[in-house]
């Protein structure tokens, strides 16, 4: 099948560079957002999102004519939700945007269009909740119009180059919206595109980011046992690796972001009887923090009453500027709530996102004027680079908590530091 023209609904982290590449493709794209903020700002040339490469492809999109921005959907040849789904406190899945976004396609829906689902869903999403929704329009799912489920799994930093190499799966409710999605997605994916039904997309989404969650979780257990045992645990990891059917992940902060730690919710709660070890896994991972701070306690002999500690990173991982969910935000709160007087550097950091609570700063130098300790959490290459001769000269703090595990003790040693890394202390 042919496209002449699609419409994107959300404009986040996903909407708008897959909008903006199929612009490039030569499609006319039509991104709409129900946030008026970025419709405006998008209609000014102004990009909301910081990623590598997004504002050039943005820009040129705009000027080729053939990616316009809009309140609201119109007709077209396919219809693709990028819409969030986050989670409840309860920690159940909020379908609230995919619900709002399939009902704002109803209107325009007709006979031999695609619709496809991007956002990551729990299993039956797309057959059970947005499937109904387009029937309103009276045309039938699978036999009037397509529908298809196609997560994206690109990786935040690099979102551009792995959108175009990445293996793409796509299932359809019935093999032939499957094949119309993949004439949609071929115009720019260069990686494999594999063909299945809706519900194994839905599920290959959600195992891909609770594999990783879990095997973080194990490695953070590890930190802990090593602590217990007094040995270092990056050296036992490197070790253990070299088995060659053994890859354990690095133990952390904990595990933030936007996707690994929700996604294993959903299947949490679409089969909580039969998934200990995924929820197990969420748990450990979510306790992290705790663990960072326990130790953080220990090296500064037991108290954080008064204690002045510079925090270096508050993004959910190194070179990204998403604070969301970050557990180096909550290691500075629970800092904070232990009566710490700490400043949180990260070069990353705008006053819009607030979280005054824990003293944020873009000054390096601030941050360590009047630290006793210094604690790394997230390893941003302008972190990574700091000279350990340099920064003993603008702060009198001698011991360092590296929980990222960045710095090289010997030379931070040589310098007069005492490294104190997650899981070897
Ligand atoms: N982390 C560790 N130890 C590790 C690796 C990561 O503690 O060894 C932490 C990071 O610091 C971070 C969190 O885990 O806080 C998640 O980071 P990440 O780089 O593993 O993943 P995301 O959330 O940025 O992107 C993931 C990717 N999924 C996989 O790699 C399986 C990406 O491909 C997905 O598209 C994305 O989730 C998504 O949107 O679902």
């Amino acid at each position: 099948m042919k496209f002449g023209k699609i419409c994107v609904l959300g404009l986040g982290y996903i909407g708008l560079p897959t909008a903006s590449t199929f612009a490039k493709s030569g499609i006319q794209v039509i991104g709409v957002d129900v946030n008026p903020h970025v419709v405006s700002s998008l209609q000014n040339g102004r990009v909301h999102i910081h990623e590598p490469g997004l504002n050039e492809l943005v820009q040129d999109s705009f000027q080729s004519g053939k990616f316009i921005v809009k309140e609201n959907p119109e007709k077209a040849d396919a219809f693709i939700i990028a819409v969030p789904t986050p989670f409840y406190d309860d920690k159940k899945a909020d379908l609230r945007f995919v619900r709002s976004a399939a009902e704002a396609i109803v209107p325009f829906l007709e006979k031999g269009n695609l619709v496809v689902l991007e956002s990551t869903s729990p299993p039956l999403t797309t057959r059970d909740v947005v499937g109904p929704i387009l029937e309103k329009s009276g045309l039938k799912a699978g036999s009037d119009f397509y529908l298809a489920y196609t997560p994206e799994r690109v990786l935040p930093g690099q979102i551009i180059r792995e959108l175009h190499e990445n293996a793409r799966v796509i299932g359809g409710i019935t093999p032939e919206s499957a094949e119309v999605g993949r004439d949609l997605y071929a115009s720019f994916v260069k990686g494999q595109i594999i063909l299945t039904d809706a519900t194994t997309a839905e599920m290959v989404k959600l195992m891909e980011n609770t594999y990783r969650d879990v095997n973080i979780a194990i490695a953070n257990e590890f930190s802990r046992l090593a602590d217990r045992f007094k040995i270092d645990v990056w050296e036992a990891i490197s070790i253990a690796n070299l088995h060659p059917r053994v890859k354990i992940l690095n133990p952390g902060p904990g595990v933030g972001g936007h996707c690994i730690s929700v996604d294993p919710w959903f299947l949490v709660e679409a089969a909580p009887d039969i998934t200990p070890l995924i929820r197990n896994a969420r748990l450990v991972n979510d306790s992290q923090p705790h663990f960072v701070v326990s130790l953080v306690k220990k090296s500064l002999g037991g108290s954080l009453v008064g204690k002045k500690i510079a925090v270096l990173g508050l993004s959910y991982k190194a070179n990204v500027d998403d604070m969301r969910e970050s557990p180096a935000v909550e290691i500075a709160r629970l800092l904070v709530e232990e009566k710490a007087e700490i400043v949180s550097y990260d070069p990353y950091y705008q006053p819009i996102m607030g979280m005054q609570e824990i003293n944020p700063t873009t000054d390096l130098d601030t941050a360590l004027a009047k630290a006793d300790l210094v604690l790394l959490l997230v390893g941003h290459e302008s972190i990574v680079d700091i000279n350990p001769v340099k920064l003993s000269a603008k702060t009198d703090a001698k011991l360092v908590v590296d929980a990222a595990h960045v710095w090289d003790q010997d030379s931070w040693g040589e310098a007069g530091f005492k490294i104190i890394p997650l899981g070897s202390s």
